[in-house]
């Protein structure tokens, strides 16, 4: 059935290992995952939508212990433990293969084992790099022939290689006491046992083209980001992308896709989306930064997500998505979650399976981290880039996460290392996206906390590097934040399509279109240069969210030592010394 050499050699010990049934090579055609459909469909692992309203479309519960991604149950599995660095689990890898094999060992019996080839960006760009993930779900197989591109084509290119990322996906009993998420960046391997939400199993997205992307591009002169990339075309025509990290659940996906307001529409503003979750970067031939989105698909939160936040979403996924943990309308057979309308179904079922009358219950019927997945191609902004074998150049990075105080709605970094300061000390509050506690104020470094495949210390003398390379031709880089509360914790920008206010002011300063007021921290924008025509916000309140409070700034810098302190020894100097003059110009010491 496979040629290839490297590739039979491991799907032949997998097979001995997991000990299938049935063996089925993914080929990726409209037929073959048709059929697989129908099967889900029977057994129960899906549910067909209705055909009129939401065609091709499918909705999937998983099992209630396993909703998030689970970051103390993931690790990096180098030789040593100072390569996956002080913000990694690590174990010894002989250790965790032995313990892994030792759970999936049978655990195939009676089952199939689904083997999909597949590509992160298009197969035949020179930044492609090919994954195999091997899985016992036909809802892992449905995800991914979304959210990646699976492709007969891509053994093809493997040949005899064993240039692959080999990925071992097992159900086993779901059994949260025995859930591993584990990569081993040397063996570019990824074995992922007992879960079967997200991000734990499909595994070209956080696996693949982060967690071990990283550490490929550390060692081959890329970047693996956690940041969506977009486009915005102004009134002269002239695109330019930008590209931001955010944490989990903090809006990349809304931003990417975003609708501007009609006084922008009016103007001519265009937004475009190239991605919404991932970007590889590298300097191009031209000196300059440029981003590709590995992915195909969004896997995108659905709670929030309505014609009014994100219209572009709800179009995309109208058709051809699976839905994950929302609820089920039986009424007419469609779906609904928190925040979608006010059509609270009376005759539904929640995401946990029940029966749930939404005009009645108090608990929420989808779960909070509930989410859709959609083919990229049906989103209405796509990018004419989209399918780039190159992917687009990046003229400004911008850095963001959630929080109620302290940050800003934007500043701008005094350079590029000092940007690189700034995503380093990134913090945002903690979101249903992993599991764990909700509204903490976590440090998350450029959004790749969770994500980084190797020491992060190396990982910020990389982005140091980055610039030495960019020299002049290096984006600018700023910070958002676009959940800046008041006391009684409402939300003081009104955020989402607004936020080209904000993306315009920024491309301005990119271009040396409009002066900025310095402050301690960076640049941030006179109050005047943030159009608010047309906007429901006060000026003091613009004022004061646009504001920078020193003291509250001089408690940060502490808690910024504090975490730095995690990477003595291995943190660039240019980062201690950003530290240092971030104190003195705040007055400290
Ligand atoms: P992941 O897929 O986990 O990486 O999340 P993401 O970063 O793509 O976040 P997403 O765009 O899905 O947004 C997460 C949540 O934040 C949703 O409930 C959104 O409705 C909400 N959100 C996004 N943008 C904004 C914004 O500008 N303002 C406010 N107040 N909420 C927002
Ligand atoms: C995230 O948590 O950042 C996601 C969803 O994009 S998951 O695929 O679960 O990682
Ligand atoms: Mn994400």
């Amino acid at each position: 059935m496979i040629k290839n050499k490297q590739v039979s050699i491991w799907i032949e010990s997998l097979s001995k290992l997991l000990n299938p049934d049935n063996v089925v090579l993914i080929d990726g055609s409209n037929e073959q995952l048709e059929e697989l459909r129908r099967i889900a469909c029977n057994n129960g692992e899906l549910t067909k939508l209705n055909e009129d309203k939401l065609p091709g479309c499918y909705l999937h519960r998983t099992e209630i212990n396993d909703v998030a991604r689970v970051e103390d149950r993931t690790f990096i599995c180098t030789p040593t433990k100072e390569e996956a660095g002080p913000t990694n689990n690590w174990r010894d890898p002989e250790e965790m293969y032995e313990l892994l094999y030792g759970i999936a060992r049978g655990s195939y019996k009676g089952k199939t084992m689904y083997i999909i080839p597949y590509s992160m960006c298009p197969i035949e760009s020179d930044y492609a790099k090919f994954g195999i993930e091997v899985t016992d779900s036909i809802y892992v197989v449905l995800n991914m022939a979304i959210m990646t591109r699976v492709d007969k084509k891509v053994l093809e290119k493997i040949g005899d290689s064993d240039n692959f990322v080999k990925g071992l996906h097992a159900s086993c009993e779901i059994d949260q006491e025995k859930r591993y998420i584990c990569h081993f960046p040397q063996d570019k391997t990824i074995i992922s046992v007992n879960s079967g939400y997200g991000g734990n199993v499909l595994l070209g997205k956080k696996c693949f083209a982060l967690r071990i992307a990283s550490y490929l591009g550390k060692n081959e002169g890329f970047m693996a980001e956690h940041m969506l990339i977009l486009g915005i075309q102004n009134p002269e025509g002239e695109t330019k992308y930008i590209a931001a990290a955010f944490p989990s659940a903090c809006g990349k996906t809304n931003l990417s896709m975003l609708v501007p307001p009609p006084s922008y529409k009016e103007k001519g503003y265009k937004v475009f989306c190239v991605g919404d979750d991932i970007a590889w970067m590298r300097v191009g031939q031209d000196g300059q930064l440029w981003a590709i989105n590995p992915e195909n698909g969004f896997f995108g939160v659905a709670p929030g997500t309505n014609y009014k936040t994100n219209p572009n979403a709800m179009k995309t996924i109208m058709s051809d998505t699976i839905f994950t943990n929302v609820v089920l309308d039986k009424d007419d057979n469609t779906v609904w979650w928190e925040g979608l309308n006010d059509n609270y179904p009376e005759n539904a079922v929640n995401w946990k399976g029940e029966l749930w009358n939404g005009k009645t219950s108090k608990e929420k019927g989808a779960h909070p981290n509930s989410r859709f997945t959609a083919p990229a191609k049906n989103c209405p902004c796509i990018s004419p880039q989209f399918d780039s074998l190159y992917g687009v150049p990046i003229s400004a990075i911008v850095f963001g996460g959630r929080r109620a105080r302290v940050t800003p709605l934007v500043y701008q970094s005094r350079d590029f290392n000092n940007g690189v300061f700034v995503g380093s000390i990134m913090a945002s509050e903690t979101t249903v996206a992993a599991s764990g506690k909700v509204g903490v104020v976590r440090r998350d470094p450029m959004a790749m906390l969770p994500f980084c495949g190797y020491n992060m210390g190396e990982y910020f003398n990389k982005w140091i590097e980055l610039g030495k390379q960019l020299g002049d031709k290096a984006p600018k880089i700023f910070n958002v934040n676009w959940f800046r509360q008041d006391d009684n914790g409402n939300f003081l920008w009104p955020g989402f399509g607004e936020n080209i206010r904000v993306l315009d002011w920024i491309l301005k300063r990119c271009e040396n279109k409009i002066n900025a007021i310095e402050t301690p921290i960076g640049y941030i924008p006179y109050t005047k240069d943030i159009n608010s025509d047309d906007l429901d916000i006060k000026k003091d309140t613009l004022e004061y969210i646009l504001g920078v409070d020193k003291e509250l700034w001089r408690q940060e810098t502490l808690r910024i030592e504090e975490f730095y302190k995690m990477f003595k020894g291995i943190m660039p100097i240019e980062l201690n010394q950003e530290l240092e003059q971030l104190k003195s110009r705040l007055q400290i010491n």
